[in-house]
């Protein structure tokens, strides 16, 4: 969590020095959420998430090395520089994504539970989504196929109040966002995000569900984003100063650490010299992404598609026409 923490608030300065572009959504406020998902993900399982997705990949045990230069765009990056924040991924650790479009992961989550069940593998699916994903009909379709197929995978709700600035409350006939799975006869819960240790606890024990009885579930897991939406907006227009305070006041990082204190599991040095290794670790990380080259344009099609035909199809795009497209290939692609 303290990672996550310094290695977003060191993104977010790197943002306004311009090293990194494109959009950024950083999710300070929501680390004991995310690292409480993830923490329970055996090897073999698999994750797939949002756009707010920096937690997600070094939670998940990404190289803090090539996530940070693959916000800066680069050749080190954990998809080679050409996906940026919101596309991280690292099929190595079994991390899918890093997904732009809202509910675009749900439809990709769910076949790979699928793909699960038909290889007869005995692994589980992680899938983050915002409480604003579960208005949008890939939700429904993809809870109804989870449902029907007894798929292995569990539907995490990041709940952090708002869906840009509109509150679940606005955008949502039943706010209580995790009841919405009794519409799939599916079982769902919601638990503290801000208590690390109560979702280790929810996930694990619905990420067993998923292995050991192939089924699926929702946890929703109740949060809060201290910073805006995205690093263009202050977050300040739709909800109060007091508000953002009250959550700050239960803050997952001082609250986990204050228990570890209070019940003697880690001293006061043990936790000085984390934060220490992780602001070397962050130094780290923001030294190898600068020294890390930039891809040549002509090679920006290479690590976009499995398929060498889609690879050759795509190579002939190039910036600065219209749709990035100059013309369209059909030539050796049997059609
Ligand atoms: C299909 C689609 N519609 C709209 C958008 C623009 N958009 C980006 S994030 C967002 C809000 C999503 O909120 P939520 O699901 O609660 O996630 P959070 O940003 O709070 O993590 C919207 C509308 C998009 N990326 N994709
Ligand atoms: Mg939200």
């Amino acid at each position: 969590m303290a990672l996550i923490r310094v290695f977003e608030e060191e993104v977010e300065r790197q943002y306004k020095r311009a090293r990194i572009g494109g959009y950024c959504h950083l999710a300070s406020g929501q680390e004991g959420a995310t690292v409480g998902a993830v923490h329970p993900l055996l090897e073999h399982d698999l994750l797939f998430s949002s756009y707010r997705t920096h937690g997600m990949a070094l939670a998940r045990g990404v190289d803090p090395d090539a996530v940070m230069a693959e916000l800066f765009g680069r050749e080190g990056g954990s998809a080679h520089g050409r996906g940026g924040s919101m596309h991280l991924l690292d099929f190595s650790k079994g991390f899918l994504g890093g997904w732009g479009i809202v509910t675009g992961q749900l439809p990709l989550a769910t076949g790979a539970a699928l793909a699960l069940n038909y290889r007869g593998k005995p692994n589980a699916v992680l899938c983050e989504l915002g409480d604003a994903a579960t208005n949008m009909g890939a939700w429904h379709e993809s809870l109804n196929l989870a449902g029907i197929w007894d798929l292995p995978i569990v539907f995490l709700i990041l709940n952090n109040q708002y869906g840009m600035g509109t509150t679940v409350e606005k955008a949502s006939a039943e706010p209580e966002l995790y009841k919405r799975a009794s519409a799939f006869k599916m079982h769902g819960e919601r638990v503290d995000g801000q208590d690390v240790e109560a979702v280790l606890g929810a996930a694990d024990r619905l990420l067993r569900r998923a292995r050991e009885e192939r089924k699926p579930s929702v946890l929703e897991v109740l949060t809060y984003r201290y910073r805006g939406h995205s690093v263009a907006d202050p977050g300040t227009s739709y909800r109060t100063e007091v508000e953002i305070e009250s959550w700050k006041e239960r803050d997952p990082i001082a609250l986990y650490r204050q228990r570890l204190l209070d019940e003697r599991r880690v001293g006061e040095a043990q936790i000085e010299a984390i934060d220490a290794r992780v602001e070397k670790r962050v130094e780290h990380a923001v030294a190898f992404a600068e020294a890390s080259p930039e891809p040549p344009t002509d090679s920006l099609p290479e690590h976009l598609y499995g398929d060498p035909d889609s690879a050759r199809q795509f190579s002939r795009m190039r910036p600065g026409s219209p749709f990035g497209e100059r013309e369209l290939v059909l030539d050796g692609l049997g059609r």
